[in-house]
C-alpha cells in the first residue's frame, strides 16, 4: 500500500530518516512550495528563493534516483497553500493511508501535522549529533545548562579533536586565542558565488512576482542551491578562510561583510551539508597542518556545541519558548530594522547587509542588532519574528534559542548566565564602524554621545533587582554607584529622550 513521504524545504538530505523508512518501489515523496510556509513571517526574498530552488533541484535528484515525487510549485492551480493541505490532496490521489515525516524543526508545523486527519509516522531527525533523549538525559538534574559541558560530551561522542579521552593539545576550548579586533586587511575574498542556472532563474521570477515587496534584496542571487555547490563553498572556505577564522571571529568591518566566516549555515540547516562531515573536513585541515587549533576548535565548537545545544534547548523548553519575556520588554521594533534610516552606523551597516544578503555574522546579530534591541527594551517576540524573517539560515529550532535566549535574555537565563549587553566601546574595539558614525563613541553624554553608552546604563538601572546580584555584573553596578548623582541623572534623562524620539519615528 502506498504511503506518502514528506520532505520539507529544510530536509533536503538524501539520508533523511523519512526516506530511509520508506520504500522506493511503492511510496510517493511529497514536496510542496506553499503560501503558509512562505508567509508565516515575511521571509527575506533570498531565503524563499534559496529554499524553493534547492527544493526543486533536490526533487529532481530524488526522481533521478528512482523515487516517485509529487512536487507542487507555488503557482500551481491545484496548490492548497499548506503542507497539510498538500498531503491530504496527495493522499486522496494515491489512496494513501499514511504519511512518514521526519520531525519538523518548528513546533508550529509539528502540531499541524499531528492534527491532520491522516495516519502519521513521525520519525526523529537523525541529521543531528545529539538526539532529544540524549539532550534530555544531559539536562536532567542540572542546575545550569551550560553549553561548554554539553560540548565536551559531543567531543567525546564524535571523537572530534580527541586523543583517546583527552582533548588534543590539552585544552577543550581555545577561545582565549580568538576574538582579535578587526584586521587592517582581509586576505580572503568571501564565499563562492554561483551564477543562477535555469531552475534558479525560474524561481527568481516567481519570488520577485510574489514576494518582491518583502524586506530584502533578491538580486544578485549567488547562493549555492545543491549539495555539489555547497560542498565547493565549504572546500573553498576550508582552504582560504578557515586558518584565520578563529582570530577574527568577532571582528566587524564597514567594507567587508563576510570576513573569515564560513557562510554555510544556510546550507547545513537546509540539509545540503551534513554537520558531522563538515566538522570532519575541518578537523582534517588541522591534521594536515593547514589550519591552527584555535580556528579548528572554535569552528567545531560552533557546530557540535552551539548548534546542537540550541536545538536541544528549543525542544526541551517546548512550544511556549518564543513567547517568553522575563524582562517584560514591550517597545515596538523601530522602523530602521526594516531599512529605515538611522544615524547609528553599526546598526545601519548590519541591517543593510541583512537586507542585501539575508546574512549577518554572529557578532553583528548578537552585539549590534541584538544588543541594541535588548538595551532599548524591544518586545522579544517582535525581535524573534524579525530574525526568523530576515536570515536565510533561520528556522525556529535554531533562531529562537539564539534570539529569545542568548540575545534577549527573555528566557531568564537558560541559555546565557548574563545578558549580552555592552556600551559602544565593545563595538568600537571590534570594528571600524565608530570611525564613520555620526555619533561619538567616546562621548558618554551629550548631543553626539553614542546611544549605546546611555542605553547601557539605562538597561542596568531598569533591571537592577534582577542583575545586581549576578557575580559577573556586580562590578558594573559599583561603577554606576560611584558616579556623581548629577551625571547619573543626565545619563538616564538622555536615554529616555533617545527612546522617546525613536518611538516617535524621529531620525536617531
Ligand atoms: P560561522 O561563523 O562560520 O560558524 C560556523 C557554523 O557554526 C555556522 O554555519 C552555524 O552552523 C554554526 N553556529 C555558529 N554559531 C551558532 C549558534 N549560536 N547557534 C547555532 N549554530 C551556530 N544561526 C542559524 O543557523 N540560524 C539562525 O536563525 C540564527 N540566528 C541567530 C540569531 C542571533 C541573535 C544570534 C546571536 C545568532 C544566530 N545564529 C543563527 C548563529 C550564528 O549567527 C549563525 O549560525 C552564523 O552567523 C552563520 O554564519 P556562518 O555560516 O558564516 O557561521
Ligand atoms: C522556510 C520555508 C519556506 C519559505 N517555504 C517552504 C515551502 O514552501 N515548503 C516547505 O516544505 N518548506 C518551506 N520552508 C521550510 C519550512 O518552513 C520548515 O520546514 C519548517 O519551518 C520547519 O523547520
Ligand atoms: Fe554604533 Fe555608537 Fe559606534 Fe555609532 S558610535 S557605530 S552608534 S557603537
Amino acid at each position: 500500500m502506498t504511503r506518502l513521504v514528506l520532505v520539507l524545504g529544510d530536509q533536503l538530505s538524501p539520508n533523511l530518516s523519512a526516506l530511509q523508512k520508506a520504500d522506493k518501489s511503492q511510496d510517493v515523496v511529497v514536496m510542496a512550495e506553499v503560501a503558509d510556509e512562505a508567509s508565516y513571517v515575511p521571509h527575506h526574498p533570498k531565503k524563499i528563493a534559496f529554499i524553493f530552488a534547492a527544493m526543486r533541484k533536490f526533487a529532481a535528484s530524488l526522481a533521478d534516483d528512482g523515487w516517485r515525487v509529487d512536487y507542487t510549485k507555488l503557482d500551481s492551480n491545484e496548490n492548497t497553500g499548506s503542507i497539510t493541505g498538500e498531503l491530504i490532496r496527495r493522499a486522496e490521489a494515491h489512496d494513501a493511508k499514511g504519511v512518514i515525516a521526519t520531525e519538523p524543526g518548528e513546533w508550529r508545523l509539528i502540531e499541524a501535522l499531528q492534527e491532520m486527519p491522516l495516519k502519521l509516522h513521525m520519525v526523529n531527525d537523525t541529521r543531528f549529533i545529539a538526539s532529544h533523549k540524549e539532550f534530555e538525559d544531559w539536562a536532567e538534574g542540572r542546575k545550569e545548562l551550560r553549553m561548554e559541558w554539553f560540548y565536551r560530551d559531543m567531543r567525546r561522542k564524535t571523537g572530534l579533536l580527541m586523543e583517546g579521552d583527552k582533548p588534543v593539545e590539552g585544552k577543550w576550548n581555545f577561545d582565549h586565542d580568538n576574538r582579535k579586533p578587526a584586521p587592517d586587511e582581509v586576505d580572503y575574498n568571501g564565499p563562492m558565488q554561483f551564477t543562477p542556472d535555469e531552475t534558479v532563474e525560474e524561481v527568481l521570477d516567481l519570488v520577485e512576482q510574489r514576494f518582491g515587496d518583502n524586506f530584502g534584496t533578491l538580486k544578485p542571487f549567488w547562493y549555492a542551491t545543491d549539495t555539489g555547490q555547497a560542498r565547493r563553498q565549504l572546500t573553498h572556505w576550508v582552504k582560504h578562510g578557515l586558518p584565520k577564522f578563529g582570530d577574527f571571529q568577532d571582528a566587524m568591518l564597514n567594507d567587508n561583510r563576510f570576513l573569515y566566516h564560513s557562510i554555510i549555515s544556510f546550507y547545513i540547516n537546509a540539509g545540503l551539508l551534513d554537520p558531522l562531515e563538515v566538522c570532519q573536513q575541518v578537523e582534517q585541515a588541522y591534521k594536515d597542518g593547514h589550519a591552527p587549533i584555535n580556528a579548528v576548535e572554535g569552528f567545531i565548537r560552533q557546530i557540535i556545541g552551539w548548534r546542537e545545544y540550541m536545538r536541544g534547548i528549543y525542544f526541551l523548553e517546548g512550544p511556549d519558548y518564543t513567547s517568553r519575556n522575563v524582562l517584560k520588554h514591550d517597545r515596538k521594533l523601530p522602523e530602521f530594522f526594516w531599512g529605515g534610516e538611522t544615524k547609528m552606523n553599526c546598526v545601519s551597516k548590519a541591517v543593510a547587509q541583512t537586507r542585501d544578503e539575508a546574512y549577518a555574522h554572529h557578532i553583528q546579530r548578537l552585539m549590534v542588532t541584538g544588543n541594541f534591541a535588548l538595551l532599548a527594551g524591544i518586545d522579544p517576540h517582535e525581535v524573534h519574528e524579525w530574525y526568523l524573517a530576515v536570515y536565510a539560515d533561520a528556522y525556529e529550532w535554531v533562531e529562537a534559542p539564539n534570539v529569545i535566549g542568548m540575545s534577549q535574555f527573555a528566557d531568564g537565563g537558560i541559555v546565557g548566565s548574563k545578558p549580552y549587553v555592552s556600551s559602544g566601546s565593545y563595538i568600537d574595539r571590534m570594528s571600524d564602524y565608530c570611525k564613520s558614525c555620526a555619533y561619538k563613541v567616546k562621548d558618554k553624554t551629550g548631543e553626539d554621545a553614542c546611544p549605546f553608552n546611555v542605553l547601557y546604563w539605562n538597561f542596568l538601572v531598569r533591571h537592577r533587582e534582577r542583575f545586581s546580584s549576578n557575580g559577573r555584573m556586580g562590578q558594573m553596578y559599583s561603577t554606576w554607584d560611584r558616579m556623581k548623582d548629577e551625571r547619573r541623572e543626565t545619563v538616564l534623562a538622555e536615554a529616555e529622550d533617545f527612546l522617546d524620539r525613536m518611538d516617535a519615528g524621529d531620525l536617531v
